[in-house]
């Protein structure tokens, strides 16, 4: 399975887990940030650096959020300065996920523990925009309020 990066500064690319943690600068091990949680995991700020550079992308500035968005269409929208300790779990007891493959996004400094995506497999930066607060939900997700309404 491949997860996509799109960055409007630096273009677009597919990885495999194994090129994603190759990228990484960064590896921990992620209990060090979330409670409880074991596995391996990279840095999320370090791996952005390293994407940045191998785009040669010539530009300094610091993305306003990202967004994720997993196999099941659940996405979560997360503004950079909740992203500080964020990190890519990819591993637990040796092997790839189990729950969450192929990687899982761990935000600790986030406003919910509900922006912890699982079976990332789309990542965006994005460089515009406001982005105070996070948001996390399905994809057009309709809800049983909308419905009453259109009756
Ligand atoms: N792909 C995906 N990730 C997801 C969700 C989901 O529905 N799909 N639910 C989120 C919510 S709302 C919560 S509270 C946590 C629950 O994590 P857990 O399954 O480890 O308890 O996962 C988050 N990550
Ligand atoms: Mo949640």
């Amino acid at each position: 399975m491949k997860v996509s990066v799109y960055d409007e500064l630096c273009g677009d690319a597919e990885f495999t887990v194994d090129e994603l943690k190759a990228l990484a600068p960064l590896h921990l091990s992620l209990k060090d940030r979330v409670q409880g949680v074991e596995g391996k995991a990279f840095d999320l700020l370090t791996w952005y650096g390293a994407w940045r550079q191998r785009q040669l992308a010539n530009t300094d500035r610091t993305p306003v959020y990202m967004e994720v968005e997993a196999v099941d269409e659940f996405q979560a929208k997360i503004p950079w300065e909740q992203l500080g300790q964020a990190a890519f779990l990819y591993e637990q007891t040796g092997e790839p996920l189990k729950k969450g493959f192929p990687i899982r996004l761990y935000v600790p400094d986030g406003s919910s523990e509900c922006l912890n995506v699982k079976s990332v497999v789309k990542i965006k930066f994005s460089y515009h925009g406001s982005s105070a607060e996070a948001s996390y939900g399905f994809k057009n997700q309709v809800s049983i309020e909308d419905l009453k309404l259109k009756k």
